[in-house]
């Protein structure tokens, strides 16, 4: 077969993109070359639907290796019981738990999407708001911090079957514990979604919600740094606590019912090669180095926060306890679109992020959110991001200017090869 190039060279060229500017995605990073490479491995052409062990195809026995070896070592990393390392991404794994404890109309409550929470969260326009009736709860006003008051009395009022914790632009800890007695009075489960900070809750840097959460679901390419895909963990409790009856009436154990929501209930075969790659990242993160990466981000994080505070940028609550930032831009009279665009100039990458009580929409918003883990792996310590909030500030004084923006480019290009990405790749 003939080489792609054009494909290639695609995929060379994003490679160049990612060298070149900074990246501050806050659900981004930079797997390590293993991971990267070990995804586009020959496990790709194998169908294995079924669990290590219980395959519905022959010639199972190697991957069944990878896989088992990516549950152990998840959950090692979590001091959990349980674990599901095939869902595709975060969003399959949301919908796995709630097609193994809900049923089409049932009601959960989560926070709201432009207070921070995500699309799986029951938003109208995903899965989880069409077929479940969701409801909301939002941040305070006064001080960007969970309203757990609030939380508590649309528990209380509407009885949600689930009750979900976790956020994509959320910068603060959260409390499990209160989560949990709120759910216990009104006999709700609680899924914690962990994708953004999994990485930092990994090395304890941040509150484990295992203890109170009866579902753990994550990412593992942001803050865990590993392959593009999805995880669901449980600690033992939450499988002996809590025996559902099947659509036979037939009581089951809970982990089996959540296998069976991600096989046969939502996916197929599993990607065998990405679980190779996931148990490769799940390795890593047992690292001491890793230990020393989660560390650095929160203090590149809370740096940062200091930096933006000290030019004038609106941190919402204030600052940081994870990996990211949301700033409120409207005393800056610059709306989220057009910072990302202007600081896209600038080779700059952020997103822009609805702040919470935003007055413009998803698709202007009045904020951007800013994260760290990926700058953090490119080697960037606290001094770093003094310099970074510099060339952020005058890229957004200077939005007019091209010809100021390009000379930042050119200066952001120039800093960003003092820390290589992939020089093994030439
Ligand atoms: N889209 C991801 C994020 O950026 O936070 C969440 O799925």
């Amino acid at each position: 077969m003939q080489k792609d190039t054009v494909v290639f060279d695609l995929i060379r060229q994003e490679l160049e993109r990612q060298r070149r500017g900074i990246e501050l995605i806050a659900s981004e990073n930079f797997a390590s070359l293993q991971v990267v490479q070990s995804m586009g491995n020959v496990m790709t052409n194998k169908y294995a639907e079924g669990y290590p062990g219980r395959r519905y195809y022959g010639g199972c026995e190697i991957v069944d290796q990878t896989e088992q070896l990516a549950i152990d070592r998840i959950k090692q990393v979590f001091n959990c019981d349980y674990a599901n390392v095939q869902p595709h991404s975060g969003a399959q794994a949301n919908a796995a738990v709630m097609l193994a404890i809900l049923r089409p109309g049932d009601k959960i409550l989560g926070l709201d999407l432009s207070m921070g929470g995500h699309l799986t969260h029951g938003s109208p326009v995903n899965f989880s708001g069409k077929l479940y009736e969701a409801i909301s709860y939002g941040v305070k006003k006064e001080n960007g911090l969970v309203d757990y008051e609030m939380l508590e009395k649309k528990a209380r009022e509407e009885k949600p079957t689930l009750i979900i914790c976790g956020a994509s632009a959320y910068s603060r800890e959260w409390d499990y514990a209160r989560i949990r007695n709120i759910a216990d009075s009104v006999n709700a489960f609680v899924l914690c979604d962990i994708a953004h900070p999994a990485g930092l809750i990994a090395k304890g840097l941040l509150d484990s919600p295992f203890e109170h959460c009866h579902f753990v679901t994550s990412t593992t390419h942001k803050t865990l740094r590993g392959p593009r895909g999805g995880l669901i963990l449980m600690k033992k409790d939450a499988e002996n606590t809590f025996r559902l009856k099947d659509a036979k009436g037939n009581t089951r154990m809970m982990s089996n019912l959540i296998d069976m929501a991600v096989f046969p209930g939502i996916q197929g075969g599993p990607l065998e090669h990405v679980i190779a790659s996931k148990a490769i990242a799940f390795g890593e993160t047992l690292t001491e180095e890793f230990t020393v990466y989660a560390k650095q981000i929160v203090q590149n994080a809370q740096t940062m926060a200091r930096s933006f505070i000290d030019r004038g940028f609106e941190i919402v609550s204030g600052g940081t306890d994870n990996h990211l930032l949301l700033i409120d831009l409207r005393n800056k009279s610059i709306s989220g679109k057009k910072a990302e665009q202007i600081l896209g100039k600038a080779d700059i990458t952020v997103n822009k992020n609805m702040v919470p009580y935003d007055d413009k929409s998803a698709f202007v918003t009045s904020g951007i959110r800013v994260g760290v883990p990926a700058v953090t792996t490119r080697g960037m310590k606290e001094e770093h991001m003094a310099i970074i909030v510099d060339y952020i500030d005058e890229a957004l004084r200077n939005a007019d200017d091209d010809h100021k923006l390009d000379s930042l480019a050119k200066a952001v290009n120039g800093f960003m090869q003092k820390f290589p990405l992939y020089p093994e790749l030439g």
